[in-house]
């Protein structure tokens, strides 16, 4: 069985962050481990709602994994601080991980912050160039760019070619805010893979961007390629969304079981 790593946030509505991925490592049949870098859940005094954890506890997961169990292939989602970032980025220099997915989380639904300020250039400089695939979503994709604004599908495709000149092998640019079919484009400097799904009117998408990259790295730990376990993963996700799990009070959830349960899988690949 393949070995994969998430180290992200821990979400404690289960829909998002860790809980997440390791559900779609499960769903994808690939071994789940992870490292959590913070929890997320409101303190019903203080109304704080971002717990990292220290330095040292976030290194000793990812020392345990990396020595006892073995990594086929990472993502990271959220990390929060500056610090994390590039604990994260000197610990990837020092081990040999073959598929290294980077969902560069940077606000949640709402727009909740989920990096802190400040952040960014370490993003940019010490952790995006261990990537083989960045997965930005459009809100991240702008500020990635400092502040462009992106409004069309046309401009998905920009932003990829811009952001590729990060140091990332592929770059994966989510449109699904946009008006119309959920597109995203897949750029690795010479071609620009389109994929298309029917939009699923729904605000129950909590947990799709997180679970999108999850999906991505159990594909490439299995040796996919790169676009066809992007395309798993986009099958994987808009199956989740359209089985979604409402709740009452907040957005609901992706239903991790939907892919392998009911196989919905309705996309198109345009390839130029
Ligand atoms: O969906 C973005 C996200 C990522 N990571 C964690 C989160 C969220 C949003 O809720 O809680 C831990």
């Amino acid at each position: 069985m393949k070995k994969t790593l998430t180290i992200a946030g821990s979400a404690a509505r289960g829909g998002a962050g860790i809980q997440a991925d390791l559900k779609t490592f499960q769903e994808l049949g690939v071994y789940g481990t992870s490292a959590i870098t913070a929890f997320v859940a409101t303190h019903p005094r203080t109304n704080q709602g971002v717990f990292t954890q220290s330095l040292d506890v976030i290194e000793a997961q990812l020392h345990t994994i990396a020595t006892q169990i073995g990594i086929d292939a990472l993502k990271t989602g959220m990390l929060f601080t500056k610090d994390i970032i590039e604990l994260v980025s000197d610990w990837l220099s020092t081990v040999q991980v073959k598929h290294v997915v980077i969902d560069p989380v940077m606000f949640g639904k709402v727009g909740t912050a989920l990096m802190e300020e400040g952040a960014m250039s370490s993003l940019k400089d010490k952790l995006l160039p261990h990537a083989t695939i960045m997965t930005p979503n459009m809100p991240e994709a702008e500020y990635l760019l400092g502040g462009k604004k992106l409004t069309s599908a046309t401009d998905l495709q920009d932003a990829a070619r811009d952001l590729h000149k990060l140091g990332t092998q592929f770059v994966l640019v989510k449109g699904g805010r946009l008006d119309g079919p959920a597109t995203d484009v897949l750029y690795d400097g010479v071609r620009m893979v389109t994929l298309e799904a029917p939009r699923i009117d729904t605000i129950h998408t909590n947990g799709a961007g997180c679970s999108y990259s999850a999906a991505i790295t159990a594909g490439l730990a299995q040796d996919l390629s790169v676009e066809e376990a992007v395309m798993q993963a986009k099958k994987f996700v808009t199956a989740g969304i359209r089985r979604a799990i409402p709740f009452e009070a907040v957005a609901g959830a992706i239903d991790h079981r939907a892919y392998k349960v009911f196989g919905e899988h309705d996309i198109t690949v345009t390839r130029n």
